[in-house]
């Protein structure tokens, strides 16, 4: 089974704590702050690996740590950092945030690198904290947390050209006399569980990244047959070359399998039907291909039609020069994350669940979604459901926040225009 989708939980190295310690040394009576500071913690990257086509060796890998900093050392030295973990991954590969669905990263450039992760600032050692009012500072900083952070990774096949048509039609012959991929062929249906991708070079000196797709099925963009799940890998295809299986092989009518399959081009939601298709009559060699090509051109006169025998390898120069005349001139489609996100390699904050503003006098005011919506939710003609209200924001850290802030015993908190004391 193709995997394009694993979660991995990233634990980034921390930084390591800076120390305190003192000079000492025979002759120096006052030796001052001596302690070094901690190493950055180890990094998580990303890295586009042009060899890796699946996200296969991230199945068994759920949580990947990089190294922590060292502490830092006496004689201000600096605690060694943190090794960087750099994974390998596909062309094509999305990088989302398990919990918020922000993306972290797009790759999509060959060499392109992310750091998803992010290791911990090391902490300064005391040292740095020397001053006239405090020659021997007896504390350092601690060192900064890594991101801990759970991640969604995808992989939406990164090819400017997709192979789509009915099982058996010879899609992935077509790829494999083409390039020099080697897909599996054969003939019974949905041979091709896994894109396969090839570099395919136009005799003229152009060259494109065809894949060759498992086949489609009416029903497919409702998820019937493997359809579903692999439609989503054409989003990113700039030209579609639709192969009909004109010797009918199968039985079914290539005219009506034309139309079956542009149905469900169309009901998929990423406008696959706006990219310019190429079709190609394969099977040619068959004895009713003639005839039905001849039906077939009748019935979409409009349609260039480009026949061919993929096993010879015959008749599909032209259309090849036809794909790379197309895309020399369609733009790349954006993709449904893209428009929405607008900016990349972003992290979204987690929402914070309510704020504490001070307003001065013993008086404090608590603000927030999560506030709100149990304050909507309360009834406060009714003592039972006001001291539900008081240990709801309990639960999610009111008192413990408001202590914090320096709240005290007496004092009046207000949310919107109900007002309570607090008391410990
Ligand atoms: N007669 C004839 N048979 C062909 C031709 N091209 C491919 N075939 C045969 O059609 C069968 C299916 O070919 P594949 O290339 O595996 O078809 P596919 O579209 O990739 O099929 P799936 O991966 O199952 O969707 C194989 O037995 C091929 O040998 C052709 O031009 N003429
Ligand atoms: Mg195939």
């Amino acid at each position: 089974m193709f995997i394009d989708q694993v979660k991995v939980h990233l634990k980034a190295g921390n930084g390591g704590n800076g120390i305190v310690s003192f000079r000492r040394e025979a002759h120096v009576p006052l030796g001052g702050p001596f302690g070094g500071d901690g190493g950055k913690g180890g990094d998580i990257i990303f890295e586009v690996d042009t060899n890796k086509s699946t996200l296969l060796d991230l199945r068994y890998n759920k949580k990947i740590v990089a190294e922590n900093g060292e502490q830092g050392k006496n004689k201000r030295m600096h605690g060694a950092d943190g090794r960087d973990i750099i994974i390998k991954v596909p062309l094509g590969t999305l990088i989302k945030n398990d919990d918020t669905g922000a993306l972290l990263a797009d790759l999509k450039h060959v060499g392109q690198r992310a750091i998803v992760a992010k290791g911990g600032k090391g902490g300064r050692g005391n040292c740095h904290f020397k001053s006239a009012k405090n020659p021997a500072p007896e504390y350092a900083e601690k060192g900064e947390a890594g991101d801990d952070i759970n991640v969604k990774i995808e992989l939406k096949l990164l090819a400017d050209v997709g192979l789509v048509g009915f099982p058996s039609v010879g899609k992935s012959t077509l790829l494999s006399v083409v390039s020099a991929a080697k897909p599996e062929i054969a003939d019974y249906h949905f041979t091709t569980l896994v894109p396969n991708l090839g570099v395919v070079k136009v005799n003229d000196g152009r060259s494109f990244v065809m894949a060759d797709l498992p086949g489609l099925i009416k029903g497919a963009s409702e998820g019937k047959g493997l359809g579903h799940q692999f439609l989503r890998h054409i989003e990113r295809c700039r030209v579609i070359m639709h192969v009909v299986d004109m010797g009918a092989v199968d039985g079914r009518d290539p005219v009506q399998d034309f139309e079956i399959i542009n149905k469900e081009l169309e009901s998929y939601h990423y406008r696959l039907m706006e990219r310019p298709q190429v079709v190609i009559a394969n099977k040619m060699d068959m004895d009713e291909a003639e005839e039905n090509l001849k039906r077939f051109k009748e019935a979409y006169p409009d349609v260039e039609v480009f026949p061919a025998c993929t096993l010879i390898n015959e008749g599909l120069q032209l259309a090849l020069y036809k794909v790379a005349d197309l895309l020399a001139v369609t733009p790349e489609f954006p993709m449904q994350e893209e428009e929405e996100q607008g900016v990349l390699y972003t992290f979204t904050p987690k929402e914070e669940d309510f704020s504490v503003i001070n307003n001065g006098n013993g008086r404090w005011t608590l603000i927030g979604p999560k506030i709100d919506k149990f304050f909507e939710m309360t009834d406060f003609e009714k003592e039972e459901s006001v001291r539900k209200f008081g240990s709801l924001l309990t639960e999610i850290g009111v008192d413990e926040a408001l202590r914090q802030k320096g709240c005290m015993d007496g004092d009046l908190v207000a949310i919107h225009d109900f007002e309570f004391v607090f008391e410990e």
